[in-house]
């Protein structure tokens, strides 16, 4: 892919590749994850504004963009199924993909690859979280999905991004980095690679209970920040889970130990003030709360206690990745300032630490 910004020209001459009916107003920018470029068009259709939601996906981050969307297209239809003709399931929604005008589920153009989606208006999504009940809803949300993927065959998902749950897979990434050193910054981070080092054996924690079958594998979200759920503007009720990129076979717990990481922290994922990292403990009870009841009890008993190890481990994971990324050259996450990435990891880091000093309070009892 061309990671220049697409031009408006280009921009108009790609949505205009896909099945949208109605004159197009405009086309602008949104401000959303690290990965892929995201745009919003405004058309009219019959009087009225209607909107949609442009991805131009990241082809160095996933290579197989054709399993990328074969991934997301089966887990919508999987759910679309349950829906049984009906508008929502349970409640929720799910995103629809438009097709271009060539009857395909994304673009191939000079411009990138790109896929459309309806924009789900009167909702909004939030990158700090409100309070209790937000978190609970958010919790629940991403329970719910996964719940729902239960009895999705997991041999019809293909592993578009390679150990991408796997903490020692992400360790042996940051060992690689920091034996290249191409940028040669590891000189600047000692005290984030000593953290790092000092945290090693809990990588292996997780693997090994998969592998002894203590914990079982589960098609995971695997992407469960706060801002991946759109809540209803009138109740405040999660109504839709987004970004479907990473659901793969895993183990519930990533998605719990993301969600924590993410929605219960007491400061913005690359903030510069370490003192004002942590986790926020009322939140953190209240996902809890909401996670096991979206996941309505699936949960075993030692899945349920791993509930506050998975926040540690899920959190150490991303911070290695972000690690990894700064030594490496800032080659994966977008960057928007330098030691950007580094920034990320260490706030990441800072937050394993406070959590290490929390957990007694941290811990869940199965009911
Ligand atoms: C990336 O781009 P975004 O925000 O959806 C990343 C996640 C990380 C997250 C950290 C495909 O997600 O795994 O947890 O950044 N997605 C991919 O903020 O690597
Ligand atoms: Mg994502």
């Amino acid at each position: 892919m061309t990671s220049r910004r697409p031009t408006p020209r280009e921009l108009h001459h790609v949505v205009q590749q896909f099945a949208i009916a109605g004159g197009l107003k405009d086309v602008r920018p949104l401000q959303r994850g690290h990965i892929h470029d995201t745009f919003v068009s405004t058309w009219s259709q019959e009087g009225a504004d209607v909107r949609f939601l442009h991805q131009r996906m990241n082809d160095k981050v996933f290579h197989d963009i054709p399993a990328v969307m074969h991934n997301i297209e089966t887990v919508s239809s999987h759910l679309r199924k349950k829906m049984a003709g009906n508008r929502t399931l349970d409640g929720f929604r799910i995103l629809d993909l438009v097709n271009t005008n060539e009857d395909r589920s994304y673009l191939v153009g000079d411009a990138g690859q790109w896929r459309t989606y309806s924009f789900i208006e009167n909702t909004t999504s939030f990158d700090h979280c409100s309070g209790t009940k937000q978190a609970f809803e958010a919790a629940k949300g991403f329970g719910w999905f996964q719940s729902q993927l239960a009895d999705l065959d997991a041999s019809n998902l293909r592993e578009t991004l390679p150990k991408f749950f796997s903490t020692p897979h992400r360790l042996q990434q940051f060992h690689d980095a920091l034996d290249e050193d191409p940028r040669n910054r590891a000189k600047d981070c000692a005290d984030d690679i000593e953290f790092a080092e000092t945290r090693s054996e809990m990588a292996f924690v997780i693997e090994r209970m998969l592998r002894s079958g203590e914990i079982p594998t589960r098609t995971v979200h695997g992407d469960t920040k706060l801002n991946n759920v759109l809540f209803c503007d009138r109740t405040g009720r999660a109504q839709c889970i987004v970004d479907l990129d990473t659901c793969m076979p895993g183990y519930s717990l990533y998605d719990f130990g993301d969600l924590v990481r993410f929605t219960a922290a007491t400061s913005d994922e690359d903030e510069r003030d370490l003192s004002k990292v942590g986790t926020d403990l009322t939140l953190y009870r209240a996902l809890v709360d909401g996670y096991l009841d979206g996941t309505g009890g699936a949960l075993s008993k030692v899945e349920v206690e791993l509930m506050p190890f998975a926040a540690r481990v899920v959190t150490y994971t991303i911070g290695l990745r972000f690690l990894a990324d700064h030594l490496a050259g800032d080659v994966y996450f977008k960057v928007n300032r330098d030691n950007h990435n580094l920034d990320r990891a260490r706030v990441q880091f800072r937050m394993v630490a406070r959590m290490e000093e929390q957990a007694e309070a941290m811990e869940v009892t199965p009911r």
